[in-house]
């Protein structure tokens, strides 16, 4: 099955134990993919590698049966291992080209994108998508860089070609506007996992989202 790029599907989620609530990493993970989230983001920061291996392997059967993408945060090698459909990589890690190398043609490779010089180099370095934000201020993300508000997110959808996600504090409240502002995939981390029901909460943000797309 090939790998669903965000565009295809509105709605981009990421694991984060850290504010899940308690409640184990395969609740989590079966209440979004029930819920018909079709790409899954493992970003756990503070894990030892094994456990995270361990983790990912879980989530890439989970995903697999749900006719979902498994996307691997920052580590290429658990990813490799764990058979995922891509990694996710931001500024300061290897670059995109390297990357290829060690995980082939076949496995995406998304890109944290802040600026238009950012996406233009991402575009030529072969990456699969980019990450657009934070769109809004987060505290889920330690070191995070300024918001770049919705000027960049404008930009991005005028100007790149490549799939993009955008991602930074996006919630119920607000993803209309994102949506408004031209993005066809949204991921969430806080609003999503930190739901008492994720579910609903699912539903509820993405017929928010398609007010804001209608808006365009
Ligand atoms: N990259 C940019 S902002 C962010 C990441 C991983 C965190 C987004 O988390 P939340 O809870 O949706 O604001
Ligand atoms: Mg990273």
């Amino acid at each position: 099955m090939p790998a669903i790029l965000p565009g295809q599907t509105d709605l981009y989620a990421l694991t984060d134990s850290r504010l899940s609530l308690g409640r184990p990493l395969a609740e989590v993970a079966q209440a979004l993919l029930g819920a018909g989230v079709r790409i899954l983001q493992y970003r756990e920061k503070k894990l030892k590698a094994g456990q995270m291996l361990e983790e990912c392997r879980l989530l890439r059967r989970m995903t697999e049966e749900a006719g979902a993408c498994f996307i691997v945060n920052d580590h290429i090698d658990i990813a490799i291992l764990a058979g995922a459909d891509g990694v996710h990589i931001g500024q300061e890690d290897l670059p995109v080209p390297e990357v290829r190398r060690l995980v082939g043609p076949d496995m995406l490779i998304g890109l944290s994108t802040h600026a238009p010089e950012e996406a233009l180099s991402a575009v030529r370095a072969g990456a699969d998508y980019i990450g657009v934000g934070p769109i809004f201020a987060t505290q889920t993300k330690e070191d995070v860089v300024p918001p770049v508000g919705f000027s960049y997110l404008d930009w991005v959808s005028r100007h790149i070609d490549l799939p993009f996600v955008a991602i930074g504090g996006i919630k119920e409240h607000n993803i209309a506007d994102v949506a408004a502002h031209g993005a066809r995939c949204c991921a969430l981390v806080s609003e999503l996992v930190g739901a008492t029901d994720i579910a609903a909460r699912v539903t509820a943000v993405r017929q928010a989202m398609q007010k804001g797309m209608a808006q365009r």
